[in-house]
């Protein structure tokens, strides 16, 4: 399993800055709640397939889609498979693998596996600076 977008980590914190650093990182592990750099999106072998199935945050927040399943998905924007740009294609994510999304500009950008037709999500980035929400 790989990992990346470390790159918001910092050694110059001050103790309270680093044990909330820490807290984040404890809430990132929790799929129901996703503070801090990193926001994972979990591919599911059943429903709603992506977790969550609609994730909402802010711009400039790294997203991360994660397989934890014993077989290959995609998170292919619409846009690939439809008229329109290709904003992201993981292509083939393998069982364990991950995919990091480019950095998209404020927009709802619905997605699918290319696998799994059935599997179906939505991400919206928001202008806002506003914690990352799973609320419709
Ligand atoms: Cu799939």
């Amino acid at each position: 399993m790989s990992r990346s977008s470390k790159s918001g980590m910092k050694r110059d914190f001050h103790l309270p800055g680093l044990v909330a650093l820490i807290f984040g990182f404890s809430l990132l592990m929790s799929p129901a709640q996703a503070y801090g750099p990193l926001f994972t999106i979990v591919m599911e072998g059943e429903a709603p397939y992506f977790f969550p199935v609609h994730a909402k945050v802010p711009t400039g927040t790294p997203i991360q889609w994660k397989n934890p399943t014993a077989t290959y998905h995609t998170a292919t924007y619409d846009g690939c498979v439809a008229e329109g740009p290709c904003l992201f294609d993981s292509g083939s994510v393998e069982p364990n693998g991950t995919y990091s999304a480019p950095s998209l500009p404020p927009g709802r950008y619905p997605y699918h596996c290319q696998v799994h037709p059935i599997m179906r999500g939505l991400l919206t980035v928001t202008e806002s600076t506003a914690s990352p929400s799973t609320n419709l």
